[in-house]
């Protein structure tokens, strides 16, 4: 006999006082648990009805009254018997009704994301779009708000699958050459094309990683330059309000500044930085080798300079920034005259003084981080993701080269295991260890 699966309960509202909280059930005991808390329940209630119902402690005495829903296996988002209660937002409620429920001998407490892993480990979803519910959780801006609404309702799932299915078949065909050479004469024709064009879907798919991560995790831009070039005013001014100090004195700054804005719907963390400059003071010197380590890890640096700078000078400033890109700014573009000097043909000139020219420089940004356009959905989010689809690529990149030099039944190889990573990406070859590390991100109740 196969033992059922234990009943999963869990609060699925924020721990807070709010206007209403749930109780979820799933799993085969889900109706008789929550028909002990709400008795005046039928034995078989209409799914997906709105039942009002009266909530009991364990004597009977009624807690709240609140609403009551069933979803009947497998039309639910577990695909088990789910049951409802919508209560009143009373945490300490909330905690006596949970407590009740955990009293059924068939009823425990859900772990981190184990709705959504029963969700699909019953094939109701994805790996991508059970990813995707985390991520919405978590999105802290507009950009990874869409994102993950793309992400659940299957953007990333369905370009999986328009990869998946031809390369399986592709496998498919080149496993029959090799095992039944005589039967499937033939089907490794075209091999050759059929391989490049997956490497190249791949790849395609890969190129959005960059725009994933900003979605994602947000973009981080830090100004800096020499000192007293005026950028703690430029922030101020990009962050609107005034959050630097600024000051005639060079050296102003010495800490790394932080404050976070939502252009078009892209989170940035802006960072004001301290001056650099030759032979500075003790504390300053702290502060510009601080400079240096966040230019090193910021996805776009503006260079501030002030009319001053001699183009020499400028293009010393540009190799501090390393690898990261940059964008010029000629600062301070108020005082006239002297701007003319600077090299200008990449640089964008502001006055964070009277802002002319601000807006400008946002636009330019944000078309630098996100490569033209205004943000807008993307399928592919995660690192994870991005890894098993670079995996993918390189082994398909592999056989696309074994097609030329090699056996078939070395490219035969390599495309099944590019078929293993892809599957990685929507879960038709997760691990549990993999299954365990993604769903361990999720809150208790999801
Ligand atoms: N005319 C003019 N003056 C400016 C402008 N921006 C900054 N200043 C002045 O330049 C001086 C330095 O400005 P800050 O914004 O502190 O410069 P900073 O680059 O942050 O300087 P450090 O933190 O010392 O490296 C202050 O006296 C500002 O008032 C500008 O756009 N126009
Ligand atoms: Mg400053």
């Amino acid at each position: 006999m196969i033992s059922s699966p234990a009943t999963l309960a869990a609060l699925a509202t924020a721990p807070a006082a709010g206007a209403v909280g749930i109780l979820r059930l799933s799993g085969p005991a889900a109706l008789e648990a929550g028909r002990m808390l709400a008795p005046g329940i039928p034995a078989s209630p209409t799914p997906r009805h709105a039942y009002l119902a009266s909530f009991v402690d364990a004597s009977g005495a009624v807690l709240d009254s609140g609403l009551f829903l069933y979803f009947r296996a497998p039309h639910s988002f577990t695909g088990e018997d789910v049951v409802e209660l919508q209560a009143h937002g009373s945490p300490r409620l909330l905690r006596m009704l949970l407590s009740r429920a955990l009293e059924h001998p068939a009823v425990r407490p859900a772990g981190p994301g184990e709705f959504t892993r029963r969700a699909f480990l019953n094939g109701r979803i994805d790996l991508t779009r059970a990813e995707a519910v985390a991520d919405l959780v978590a999105a802290d801006s507009e950009a990874a708000v869409r994102a993950a609404a793309a992400g659940l309702a299957g953007a990333l799932a369905s370009r999986v699958r328009g990869l998946e299915e031809p390369l399986r078949s592709l496998h498919a065909d080149l496993e029959g050459v090799l095992n039944f050479p005589e039967e499937a004469e033939g089907a490794d024709e075209g091999a050759g094309a059929r391989v490049a064009e997956l490497r190249a879907a791949a790849d395609a798919l890969l190129a959005e990683v960059g725009r994933g991560r900003l979605v994602r995790r947000g973009a981080r831009v830090a100004l800096y330059g020499p000192v007293n070039a005026g950028k703690s005013t430029l922030f101020n001014r990009l962050v609107g309000e005034e959050r630097a100090l600024v000051d005639e004195e060079p050296g102003t700054t010495r800490d790394v500044l932080e404050a976070r804005v939502e252009w078009e719907g892209l989170g940035v963390t802006l960072l004001d930085t301290a001056g650099l400059r030759e032979a500075p003071g003790r504390i300053e010197a702290l502060g510009i080798a601080r400079t240096r380590e966040v230019l090193a890890t910021v996805d776009l640096a503006v260079l501030v300079l002030p009319p001053e700078t001699r183009e020499a000078e400028a293009q010393r400033w540009l190799v501090e920034a390393g690898t990261t890109s940059v964008l010029r700014v000629a600062s301070k573009c108020d005082v006239r005259g002297v701007v003319e000097k600077l090299g200008t043909d990449e640089a964008v000139s502001v006055s964070g003084l009277t802002g002319e020219g601000v807006e400008r420089l946002r636009t330019e940004m944000l078309s630098r981080l996100w490569g033209g356009g205004a943000p807008s959905a993307v399928a592919l989010v995660s690192e994870r993701h991005a890894d098993a689809l670079r995996r993918t690529a390189e082994a398909l990149s592999r056989a696309e080269s074994a097609c030329r030099v090699s056996t078939l039944e070395v490219v035969s190889g390599e495309v099944g295991l590019a078929l293993e990573s892809l599957g990685e990406v929507s879960g038709t070859c997760a691990s549990e260890a993999l299954l365990d590390a993604i769903f361990q991100r999720f809150c208790i109740g999801k």
